[in-house]
């Protein structure tokens, strides 16, 4: 069956909009994978509502009200659509022009959904995947309006070639069936996840039995650029292998104590929140933060204390760790004289910067533990206890290359002046951050080019297991600077020169920063 030019350009721009929406709807379902966020149109159209003038979007809400989003994502699906039925009629009358169109869009849609503030670049995938899809569905439903590759020369002047409608219709057909289902599946993920949610917003944490102590206002600087000294929820670095954040229901969520231990119990959640809670401020750093990197946050934590667990399951003779499991299957191993110290606050956690864990955070509960690499200690949506040994269990990441054990090294910080600013002479307030978990900051110092360590002032903290602020006072001269920062930590040791990578167990080195003085 043959189909006029006509027709067949119609029909090609019907297969754009078609492909175009399946590939979306495989892009809903990798994102309700992926997790809540990274749904490429809801980031392109928060991406669009940052880069509108405030102005513009003021017009907006005058002019919409509340319907202003549901007129944005209109609006972006109107111009999606014509942009998907161009690019059939173009893959149809110019190879792969159709093709480079969709391209281009799925690659913009990419980059803007994983440079969202809190995106990772897991982020991207879902418009590259989603486009991916779509270019291959367009290439096979255009192919019968195409007819079989004729030569040239076989197929005579001005003659196309015969075009197949009936099998044009059953690809496209089944091309959108199989977007159906792709969005009903998307549906049916995101639906527990927003279970999930609402689990979270009912959840009422209770007031602890110990609070922590007051964070003293000398403990923030505010220096414009300086890391504040409590790292809000939205902010805190995230650091896991899960390409979906695990959506675990407080209500079926269990603890497992296990192992080498007289008595294993399960603990749910009712029973947890029920126990006397401690309150404590505890900086978390990954193991992969680069000397001057951002991969630490500070938060105050809400949990009991993993010692007590332990305890009730009575530790046998001969185990010296812990591995903890989580909901997907990530493993820590944590020395046990760790965390039955009666002196370190590890925590069993439930809260952080007083609300329930956010869900990428480890909701309902995960391990804190002052002193050691998040991924020695730190597991989210933790599951189990394992009581074992060294020499009978390796976790995740000790079979990868990076070591067993993972102590926190000193550290320090410039935060501002950022590396490269350029900054007017005269008086400039350099500050930063430095940590020495379960050890404390007892000293810091500045050094400007080559010339002599100064002592920087120290801000106040709540106690040795956080970070802790520092600042000094710069006669900025004009010129190119170099800015170097050392700690010492409460037990005298300062921080080595020797510079180590983060593998395998942990960076090590100074923080220097350049800066222009003009
Ligand atoms: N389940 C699970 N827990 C995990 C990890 C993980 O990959 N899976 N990563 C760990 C690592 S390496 C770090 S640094 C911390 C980071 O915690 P955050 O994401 O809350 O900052 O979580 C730890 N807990
Ligand atoms: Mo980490």
């Amino acid at each position: 069956m043959t189909v006029p030019a006509r027709r067949a350009a119609a029909l090609s721009a019907l297969a754009g909009v078609v492909c175009a929406a399946v590939g979306f709807a495989v892009a809903e379902l990798v994102a309700a994978l992926v997790g809540p966020g990274s749904s490429p149109l809801f980031a392109a159209g928060a991406g669009v509502v940052d880069a509108v003038p405030g102005p513009v979007k003021d017009w907006a809400v005058a002019t919409f009200g509340t319907a202003d989003k549901a007129v944005l994502l209109g609006g972006m699906a109107v111009v999606l659509a014509a942009g998907a039925a161009l690019a059939g009629w173009l893959e149809l009358r110019r190879r792969p022009l159709g093709a480079v169109l969709l391209g281009v869009v799925g690659a913009v849609g990419a980059v803007v959904a994983a440079t969202r503030p809190a995106a990772s670049v897991a982020w991207a995938l879902p418009s590259l995947v989603g486009v991916g899809v779509g270019v291959l569905l367009l290439r096979s439903a255009l192919a019968p309006l195409r007819g079989p590759d004729v030569p040239a020369r076989a197929s005579g002047a001005g003659e196309r070639a015969p075009m197949d409608r009936r099998r044009f219709l059953l690809v496209t057909g089944l091309a959108a069936a199989a977007g159906v289902v792709a969005l009903a599946t998307s549906r049916a993920v995101s639906a527990g996840s927003r279970a999930v949610t609402a689990a979270r917003e009912a959840l009422r944490l209770p007031a602890p039995a110990t609070p922590a102590p007051a964070v003293p206002a000398g403990a923030d600087l505010r220096v414009p650029g300086l890391a504040p000294y409590v790292t809000p929820n939205a902010d805190f670095y995230r650091i896991d292998t899960a390409l979906r954040v695990p959506q675990v229901d407080p209500a079926t969520w269990t603890l497992r104590v296990t192992g080498l231990v007289d008595e294993p119990f399960e603990i749910g959640i009712d029973e947890l929140l029920a126990l006397p809670l401690v309150e404590h401020d505890v900086t978390l750093t990954c193991v992969s933060n680069e000397v001057g990197g951002d991969l630490v946050g500070n938060a105050r934590w809400l949990g009991y204390p993993v010692r007590e667990l332990l305890a009730r399951a009575g530790v046998r003779d001969g185990a010296d760790m812990v591995l903890s499991t989580s909901a997907d299957g990530w493993t820590a191993s944590t020395p046990l004289d760790v965390l039955t110290d009666p002196d370190r606050a590890c925590l069993l956690a439930v809260g952080m910067n007083g609300e329930p864990l956010p869900p990428a955070h480890g909701f309902p509960a995960r391990l804190v533990v002052p002193g050691l690499y998040g991924y020695v200690s730190a597991t989210k949506w933790v599951t189990e206890l394992k009581v074992t040994t060294f020499a009978d269990d390796v976790a995740y990441w000790s079979t990868r290359g990076w070591s067993e054990r993972g102590p926190i090294k000193l550290a320090s910080r410039v935060d501002t002046p950022r590396a490269g600013a350029g900054v007017p002479s005269g008086p400039v307030t350099v500050a930063g951050v430095a940590w020495a978990q379960h050890t404390g900051i007892s000293a810091v110092e500045v050094r400007v080019d080559d010339g002599a360590w100064r002592a920087a002032t120290l801000a106040e903290t709540v106690g040795p297991d956080t970070w802790r602020q520092w600042s000094y006072a710069w006669d900025a001269t004009p010129g190119e600077h170099r800015l170097t920062v050392r700690a010492t930590d409460a037990d005298g040791r300062t921080q080595t020169s020797d510079v180590a990578p983060p593998a395998p167990d942990g960076a090590s080195g100074w923080h220097e920063v350049t800066v222009r003085v003009t």
